[in-house]
């Protein structure tokens, strides 16, 4: 029996010595339950009483041997794992990153944020309201007549014989109007829907920012001083504004308003085509029926009104020629603004 334990323990320990030995497997083949040291212990029985302790106690040492030498080399094996692991994960943070494309906002977001910036720094509070409307709010309350133009379904989007898609964001303010009284200094900027076929400066859906003022004593002194300086804060300070008479069915008096072009001063060039000067919206005196039908007394309130195109803000500034460009999603074409 003193032979058999050497012979296994020699045999554990060369077996453990070979070069990325399975460990748990020569375990299992020694040491296991079913293992060669096992069954020659549970043969000890045989033995006589002189011989069982000294062959008990070989037994145990050839038992720590082997356990000794396997503790020792799984702790080696998983040291060598580790390392092999850290070699292949290794990051190497001097290598330059790689550089994140940044989105940004789009150009008509950006000049209506800017646009808002401006009247907010004003005093000018920001409303909003649907985008589908009521063909009261619309039309009737902004005192524009059954038979005008805009009413026809050849150019107003209709989804019911009185709802539609709001053609401008005047709605906006008749339902403010109807809800608070005088002082009310509001801009309502927002998407606006006309049946309009898609060319170089027409689409069916574009942006528009329009403003309004109520209060008692406003004047068209007001109404100009206002202009003039959301004018020079938009377009530089050396701008000036010049006001044309018009006709608006929500204005009287009305007027069409142009500024000086930021490019040549007023000289004339490419931008203003000669002019000296560049149309950018329009705007007047808030029509008496129009406060009435909103619930203001026009004997006491007075107000001013205006409204523009962002899209033709955004062109004029950008020198864009063809408002497609703007809802093409050409992200060559927006990454220059
Ligand atoms: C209320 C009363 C009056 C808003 C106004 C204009 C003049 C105007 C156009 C500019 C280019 C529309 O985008 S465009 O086609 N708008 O010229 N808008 S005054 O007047 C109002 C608004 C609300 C209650």
């Amino acid at each position: 029996m003193e032979e058999t334990l050497k012979k296994i323990r020699e045999e554990a320990l060369s077996a453990l010595d070979a070069q990325d030995c399975n460990v748990e497997e020569i375990r299992i083949k020694y040491l296991g339950k079913k293992g060669e040291l096992t069954s020659v212990l549970r043969s000890m029985g045989q033995l006589s009483a002189e011989e069982r302790p000294k062959m008990g106690q070989l037994a145990n040492e050839v038992r720590a041997t082997i356990e000794e030498k396997i503790a020792s080399l799984a702790e080696k094996q998983k040291e060598k794992a580790l390392f092999e692991a850290l070699e292949k994960e290794k990051v190497d943070i001097t290598v330059p990153g790689r550089k994140q494309k940044l989105g940004k906002l789009h150009p008509l977001t950006q000049v209506q944020r800017e646009m808002e910036d401006i009247f907010i720094g004003m005093g000018f509070s920001i409303a909003e309201g649907p985008e589908v409307e009521y063909d009261y709010y619309n039309f009737q309350a902004l005192n524009i007549p059954e038979n005008h133009p805009a009413r026809d379904t050849q150019d107003t989007f209709y989804i019911t014989d009185n709802i539609l898609l709001r053609s401008q964001t005047s709605p906006v303010q008749a339902r403010v109007m109807e809800k608070q009284q005088p002082p009310i200094r509001i801009i309502s900027p927002g998407r606006v829907y006309r049946s309009d076929e898609v060319d170089g400066s027409h689409s069916p859906l574009f942006h528009q920012l329009e403003g309004l003022v109520v209060d008692k004593g406003i004047t068209m002194g007001n109404l100009c001083g206002m202009l003039e300086t959301f004018a020079k804060t938009m377009f530089g300070e050396n701008t000036r504004i010049r006001l044309r008479p018009h006709h608006f069915p929500f204005t009287e008096p009305s007027a069409e308003v142009d500024v000086s072009c930021f490019v040549c001063g007023g000289k004339g060039c490419r931008l203003c085509k000669g002019e000296g000067w560049i149309e950018i919206l329009g705007a007047g005196m808030v029509h008496p029926n129009v406060l009435r039908n909103c619930g203001i007394d026009p004997d006491i309130y007075t107000g001013f009104a205006f409204g523009m195109g962002i899209e033709r803000i955004v062109m004029c500034k950008y020198g864009i020629d063809d408002m497609r460009l703007l809802y093409e999603n050409n992200v060559r074409f927006l990454e220059q603004f």
